[in-house]
């Protein structure tokens, strides 16, 4: 048995789980914290035999795909004088940690 730990954005992160709970995995979300960015992210817990740990992988890479999206950005370039331009960022993603469970009981 393996544990799989999912960090994805919380953008995506509905969408992991609902897409995850209906190929009937076990999902468990955690509302995390990056290190680097300090912003919120979600950390996916899923529990599963070995041979489902594939499948698992792509459903989630399926629904947390790396892209690039244009927000609006403020700069200031006077005092008290502001411009809005779009600017490109990428958002999505999954860091994935598989590790082995040594034991695994419901008491
Ligand atoms: P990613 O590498 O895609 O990482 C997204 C989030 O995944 C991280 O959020 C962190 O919560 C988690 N994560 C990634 N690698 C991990 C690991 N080895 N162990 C535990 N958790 C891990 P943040 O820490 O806020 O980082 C956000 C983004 O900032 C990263 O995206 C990366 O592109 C960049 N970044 C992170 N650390 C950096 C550093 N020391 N120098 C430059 N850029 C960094």
């Amino acid at each position: 048995m393996k544990l799989i730990l999912a960090i994805v954005s919380n953008d995506d992160a509905s969408e992991v789980s609902s897409a995850l709970t209906k190929e009937n995995y076990s999902v468990t979300r955690l509302a995390t914290t990056g290190g680097f960015l300090r912003a919120g992210n979600t950390t996916i817990i899923v529990g599963t035999e070995d041979e489902n740990v594939k499948r698992c992988i792509e459903i989630i890479g399926e629904e947390s795909k790396r892209r690039t999206e244009i927000v609006p950005s403020t700069a200031s370039y006077d005092v008290g004088r502001y411009a809005s331009f779009p600017v490109e960022v990428q958002v999505g993603g999954a860091t994935i940690f598989v590790l082995n469970v040594e034991e695994f009981m419901k008491l």
